[in-house]
């Protein structure tokens, strides 16, 4: 098989993936989101099923209400078949994606560029740690992991078995220890050894702990004595499975710590694939990475075309 075939193979399976994900675990919602408009004239009766589609994909009822507030508007005069009206969906989706469709830009002339990993209890930071660093280690960069969860024992045995895989260095230090202190450590350990990137995982958190909202602060202020644009991005790991929870736990880190970007885990699983859309139009912090599996090839670059048509189960690639 050539290259281009394999990698034509991988992107199927990957799109097939997160379209299962997107649209196969919410048959009641997503799966059949064009099929149901397909059998109606368009009025408004259709337009109110749209909304209730929306809202019920996890879409949010202020996200909802702009898509159809846009909707209605366009009906009036562009939209006269329903392959109109869904190319109109599409669009309105693709609009709202696109402030924050950004990849992560490594700048490797900050040595170390330090990414703080930040989220609640199991929404993936380490995973995400393991599978990102992974993907930067086969670009050629040198990655280091800073264990700063020192709050369970079997967080640092957790990275250290990504580390292990990916061929890469953990400073830690014995549990209980001061987070912001093994961040120092790592910091100036990364910066001797003239390490690419620092990622740096943290103890999942609440934000109404305040804290360990604190201690993240903390944490945050530290790398930033060691240089002054450090850290220099502040990744936000978010479930996508707990829906709009998920757009109030990413408002409140963001006004705690400033969120640079986030990474959307658990589509796989996920019923909520709209809440994307929620917290694009909400939020506009540009989404890097989506999660869609427990292994360590399951992370993809957010790609927003990718992800409606994938929503919307619009066409097979
Ligand atoms: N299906 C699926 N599972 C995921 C994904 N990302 C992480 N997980 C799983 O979610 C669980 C929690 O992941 P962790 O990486 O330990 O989460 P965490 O945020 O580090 O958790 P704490 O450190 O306890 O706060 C693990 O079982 C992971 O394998 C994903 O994209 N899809
Ligand atoms: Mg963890």
């Amino acid at each position: 098989m050539s290259d281009k075939e394999t990698n034509k193979n991988t992107s199927r399976s990957f799109f097939s993936k997160l379209k299962e994900s997107v649209s196969g675990a919410s048959t009641r919602v997503t799966s059949n989101f064009f099929d149901f408009i397909g059998k109606n004239k368009i009025d408004e009766e259709l337009i109110d099923d749209i909304e209730t589609h929306l809202i019920m994909s996890d879409v949010g009822i202020e996200t909802t209400e702009i898509i159809i507030d846009q909707l209605k508007k366009e009906s009036n005069k562009n939209i006269k078949t329903t392959k109109d009206l869904k190319e109109s969906i599409k669009e309105i989706m693709l609009t709202i994606l696109e402030p924050v469709d950004i990849p992560l830009k490594i700048n490797t002339n900050q040595k170390p560029f330090v990414i703080l990993m930040v989220g609640v209890n199991g929404s993936g930071k380490t995973t995400s740690i393991g599978k990102l660093s992974g993907l930067l280690s086969a670009q050629n960069k040198t990655v280091m992991l800073a264990a700063a969860d020192t709050f369970r024992a079997a967080a640092v045995e957790q990275l250290e078995i990504w580390a292990i895989r990916n061929q890469l260095e953990v400073i830690s230090q014995e549990t209980g220890a001061d987070p912001g202190a093994v961040s120092f450590d790592a910091y100036a350990s990364a910066q001797s050894k003239n390490i690419d990137i620092l990622m740096v995982d943290t103890a999942g958190r609440l934000h109404t702990q305040q804290g360990l909202m604190d201690e993240l602060i903390k944490i945050k202020r530290i790398l930033n004595k060691q240089a002054s644009d450090s850290p220099h991005e502040i990744m936000l790991v978010i479930d996508a499975s707990l829906g709009q929870n998920a757009l109030l736990q990413a408002i409140k880190f963001n006004e705690a710590l400033g969120i640079t970007g986030l990474i959307i885990t658990k589509l796989d699983g996920s019923a909520k694939g709209g809440i994307i859309l929620s917290i694009a139009n909400e939020l506009k912090i540009p989404i890097r990475y989506i999660g869609i599996g427990e292994k360590a090839s399951d992370m993809q670059k957010f790609d927003r075309f990718q992800y409606v048509d994938a929503l919307l189960n619009y066409s097979d690639p």
